[in-house]
């Protein structure tokens, strides 16, 4: 047994070294309030060994997607569109109300608060994709936590 521990030791850290792929979690959609609004797509994105461009964010379920971010100006909270998003290495990348986030534009009407999850497919300028479901809340509902 004691002869075999230097090698499992061994094992152990090469397994430690790997820096974790990129990852995507905590996606939720938020409806519009009104059918016919857009909705909005929330999510985060842990950055993997290297650094990678987010250019287009796709969902199963709209015709069209823009990628906004929302700022405070005069007073008012407006909102730019993005073309691309930076998610440097092992950086976490969060779109999150009030923030970056994801419009949804000409929605599936018969997508429901609590019903199917809507597909977010994140796609990178080097050509990777990467697809995570969403939980849907309605317009009125809190952010998950
Ligand atoms: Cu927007």
């Amino acid at each position: 047994m004691i002869r075999l521990l230097p090698f499992a030791a061994v094992a152990l850290l090469a397994g430690c070294g790997m820096a974790p792929e990129l990852s995507v979690d905590d996606a939720w959609v938020r409806l519009g309030a009104v059918k016919g609004r857009p909705a909005a797509a929330y999510f985060a994105v842990h950055g993997g060994p290297v650094d990678k461009t987010i250019i287009a964010i796709t969902s199963d379920v709209s015709i069209r997607s823009e990628m906004h971010e929302s700022m405070k100006s005069g007073g008012m909270m407006t909102m730019a569109p993005l073309a691309s998003v930076p998610v440097p290495a092992n950086t976490d990348v969060v779109f999150k109300p009030g923030g970056r986030h994801v419009m949804l534009f000409d929605m599936n009407p018969g997508i429901v608060p609590g019903g199917r999850p809507v597909l977010l497919t994140l796609s990178f300028s080097d050509g990777t994709r990467v697809s995570r479901k969403a939980t849907v809340f309605a317009a009125g509902d809190p952010a998950p936590e």
